[in-house]
């Protein structure tokens, strides 16, 4: 036995080896077809949660109303200008903002056509509306006193559904703000009963891709009792913009998530950004001014200041049987209206704002200039 010790010995260790390796190769083998298959598992899992949005993609990217992903982070433009900024804002002609006469007549007629039309709303950004009567944004001032009728035509130039909400009217707005196809016109009629300052706009669904595309204005209806006679009365309509690019090389268009996060690029005063800085309201030493505001949004309110004075008057909510003296500022809600009166003793520049600074960042500020004074204005 001791003869042959080793060979059996090693014989035996042979074998046991063999068995050894055969273990730890059936082991990677099986180790191995486990990672696969967990490796093919993961694929086919990825490959079908990117597959269901693909699926939806195609509705998503032809509608920017219709589209309900509004993941963060979402592109800012805010601020976005050409080089030539300056020369571009000093050349825009601003919206003119004074207040148009009363017509004379009992029925005052008002016929706005809608158009499709490409529009600037800062220096060199470009924008695709939905404006009525080619004004871009906002649309005509309409001015009535207390008691008269307005009789509205809306024209659809343009491509899709549009309509037209007056905020003075009692009325029911099944039938009178109703869609009017492309290429129709329809007219109703409203008796302006109740004095102030009322936002107008689109009332088609999406309301808020209708208002967000520029379809808005103001309706001021004067009440019958005179108010405090003033020198100078402007309107002021606040909105905001939610641009899908800076809009520089190619007009932008609307980008519905911005809109649904209330993240606007430029916020303004009658449609265009910082345009009353560059050209600015006037009024002379002693004069009393009298703004009428209405705030479009589509979402975002404004907060009525005049920086270097006090609102001697303010119709808060365009409630006008009634006004405050010696406010600061006066919250204007989306889709309402307020009127203010400044009393401005001396010359100087008046920077009027939303006092929700970022507002003023984006754009929605202005100037009443007071005189002829020296220098500039530092806010
Ligand atoms: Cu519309």
């Amino acid at each position: 036995m001791s003869a042959h010790p080793y060979p059996s010995h090693r014989r035996e260790t042979n074998a046991e080896a063999l068995t050894k390796a055969a273990a730890v190769l059936l082991g990677l083998l099986v180790g191995t077809l486990a990672i696969v298959a967990v490796l093919m598992w993961a694929d086919a899992r990825q490959a079908r949660d990117q597959a269901a949005p693909a699926a939806a993609a195609p509705a998503t990217q032809q509608n920017h109303a219709t589209d309900h992903n509004t993941a963060l982070p979402l592109s800012s433009f805010a601020g976005v200008v050409p080089t030539n900024a300056q020369a571009l804002a000093e050349a825009h002609k601003a919206y003119d903002a004074a207040m148009p006469p009363i017509p004379a007549t009992d029925v005052v007629k008002v016929h706005m056509t809608l158009k499709d039309m490409t529009v600037q709303i800062a220096p060199g950004v470009r924008y695709t509306t939905w404006a009525f009567d080619g004004h871009g944004a906002p649309g005509p001032i309409v001015h009535v006193r207390e008691g008269q009728t307005v009789e509205m035509t809306l024209t659809n130039g343009g491509a899709i559904p549009h309509s037209i909400d007056f905020h003075a009217a009692r009325i029911a707005p099944n039938v009178a703000f109703r869609d009017v196809m492309p290429g129709q016109s329809f007219t109703f009629k409203f008796k302006a009963n109740d004095p102030g300052v009322f936002m107008y706009h689109c009332g088609t669904k999406p309301v808020l891709a209708h208002i967000a595309n520029g379809m808005y204005g103001a309706i001021v209806v004067e009440p019958k009792q005179a108010l405090p006679k003033v020198d100078n009365e402007y309107v002021l309509v606040a909105s905001e913009w939610y641009l899908d690019s800076d809009g520089i090389d190619k007009p932008a268009s609307l980008n519905m998530a911005k809109a649904r996060a209330m993240a606007p690029d430029w916020t303004t005063f009658n449609g265009y950004a910082n345009q009353y800085v560059t050209h600015p309201l006037t009024a002379k030493p002693g004069q009393t001014t009298r703004f009428w505001v209405v705030a479009a949004g589509p979402t975002l309110d404004t907060n009525f200041h005049v920086v270097g004075t006090i609102l001697d008057r303010a119709w808060v909510n365009g409630d006008m049987t009634r006004f405050q003296r010696r406010v600061q500022t006066v919250g204007v809600p989306a889709g309402g209206g307020a009127v203010f009166d400044v009393k401005i003793d001396k010359s100087g520049l008046y920077p009027f704002v939303s006092h929700a600074f970022a507002h003023v960042d984006l754009g929605q500020v202005g100037l009443l200039k007071v005189g002829n004074p020296k220098g500039t204005m530092s806010h």
